[in-house]
């Protein structure tokens, strides 16, 4: 079968509003060319994230009316620490009330002033707890992670040439852990393999640094192993999860993805003193380590989440499938986008889309603020406006991928919506010479692209050797 079809039915729908242009026009404007600043109201379909957007299970909605929100000892939290004991195989579990919460507690006990964080890309919020602890960020990710149209099957794993060169250079005992994602969403969901998970771990016992997984997508990551591993394709998702984590020391977790949520996270590991620290913080930003920021309700989905992505392997055939089949429909459009498709999203590439608008100019931003005029979708700049400013220097940093995310949420829409999607987007390619560039009227210092407004810049003609160079990349 070439599509998997989703291996579910619908129990409760949601109606979603139809606008038109000269409405998306104005709602664009106000909202300063940032998606994010859009009302979801005016939204038709929302690409904007997989973050929190997932459609719930009527076993997860059961589960909410089953929440024990006692102040301290909730059944529902320890029904939780064993599914995340059973499941990722962490022997101490810390929850928190999202991803970046787990972050900021986990750099604030593990980075000093001074330290490097080495990291397979760079992540918005996990490298900004990083700088806020006193540490600096290196991007230790296979080259080819950098290049929109590389097929390598792993472009999320590490580098170890890399690792051994800062660990040369700075010394090991300045590097307290590596940030480990799992399906890299920087660089496009791109899983980590198996067996660079293992050598990583083999190669950081032997300095004494700690793997830190991003367990944020590691569900998704486990069935491209499934795919492309040797040894992997009679294995199931569970036991791949499993062995996965097994090469890790602890974890950081946004549950607001793979979890099947809409709020939640945590942290978990092996080190007793470190869950010892780790309790102790989170009473002082969470909340009780019994409940970490999360309703007792919250807490049963998210186990009941948990249990489900991993039950069989449908579900999570079916939905990197279904992502994949956005990018094969924008593929047949011949639409630029990074390849081979990740987990949870397609990548745009707004270089070779929109060839003659600067970088500083910022097109992925641009670009998505015109998608959501064409269309009404919703999709999220991740270039040049995510990357923000270099704390030393203050110039912008400039990544090599500049790209538009068309994130898919889980269990929510249908082949139907993706094609529409797709299809507007092919029809704006047609006229992409009239999209302008954007600049900043207001820019937040911190993880500025969340509030940053813009204003337009008009196009500047493409030139001949723009359409070539871009045809050129595409190759
Ligand atoms: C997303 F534009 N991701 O992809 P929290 N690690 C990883 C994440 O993907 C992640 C977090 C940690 C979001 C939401 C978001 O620049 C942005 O639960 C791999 O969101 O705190 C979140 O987890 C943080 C969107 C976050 C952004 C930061 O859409």
């Amino acid at each position: 079968m070439k599509y998997i079809p989703e291996p579910f039915k619908i129990k409760t729908v949601e109606p979603i509003k139809m606008t038109t242009r000269e409405y998306r026009q104005k709602a664009i404007k106000e909202a300063g060319y940032n998606t994010f600043l859009l009302r979801s109201e005016d939204v038709y379909i929302d690409l904007l994230t997989d973050s929190g957007t997932s459609a719930m299970s009527d076993a997860q909605w059961a589960a909410l009316q089953m929440g024990d929100e006692a102040y301290a000892g909730s059944r529902n939290f320890y029904d939780l620490e064993r599914t995340v004991q059973e499941v990722f195989g962490f022997k101490y579990f810390v929850p928190t009330h999202q991803g970046r919460a787990a972050e900021h507690i986990m750099s604030k006990l593990l980075i000093k002033t001074g330290d490097y964080v080495p990291g397979n890309m760079y992540f918005t919020t996990t490298r900004l707890h990083q700088e806020l602890a006193g540490g600096t960020f290196i991007d230790v990710i296979v080259d080819e992670a950098h290049d929109p149209y590389s097929r390598h099957p792993f472009k999320g794993n590490v580098d170890l040439k890399k690792m051994q060169k800062l660990v040369d250079e700075v010394g090991a005992e300045r590097i307290p852990y590596i940030s480990y994602e799992t399906c890299v969403n920087m660089a496009g969901g791109q899983p980590v393999s198996i067996q660079n998970a293992r050598e990583l771990k083999e190669f950081c016992d032997k300095y004494g640094i700690k793997v830190m997984l991003d367990n944020t997508r590691t569900i998704e990551n486990a069935y491209f192993i499934q795919q492309r591993e040797p040894g992997y394709k009679n294995k199931s998702i569970r036991e791949i999860v499993y062995e996965l984590c097994s090469y890790t020391d602890g974890c950081t977790c946004s549950a607001k993805k793979d979890g099947l949520v809409n709020i939640g996270g945590f942290l978990a590991m092996n080190d007793e003193e470190f869950f010892v620290q780790a309790r102790a913080q989170v009473v002082i930003y969470e909340g009780l380590h019994t409940y970490g920021g999360m309703a007792g309700r919250d807490m049963a989905a998210l186990a009941q989440g948990i249990r489900e992505s991993v039950a069989t392997d449908d579900y999570i055939r079916y939905r990197v499938e279904q992502t994949n089949y956005l990018g094969d429909v924008l593929e047949s459009y011949g639409i630029p986008h990074v390849v081979p498709h990740g987990g949870h999203a397609i990548f745009l590439n707004a270089r070779a889309f929109l060839p003659h608008v600067p970088q500083e100019e910022f097109p992925a931003q641009s670009l998505a603020a015109e998608i959501y005029v064409e269309t009404g979708v919703r999709a999220m700049e991740r270039g040049n406006v995510s990357a923000g400013r270099d704390p030393v220097t203050g110039k912008n940093r400039c990544p090599k991928l500049e790209l538009v995310r068309l994130t898919i949420p889980r269990r929510v829409y249908t082949q139907s919506h993706l094609d529409y999607a797709a299809e507007g987007i092919a029809k704006l390619y047609k006229h992409r010479d009239k999209i302008g560039g954007l600049k900043f009227v207001f820019e937040p210092q911190m993880l500025r692209f969340f509030q940053a407004r813009f204003e337009p810049l008009p196009a500047r003609p493409m030139k001949a050797e723009e359409m070539v160079e871009e045809e050129h990349l595409r190759r």
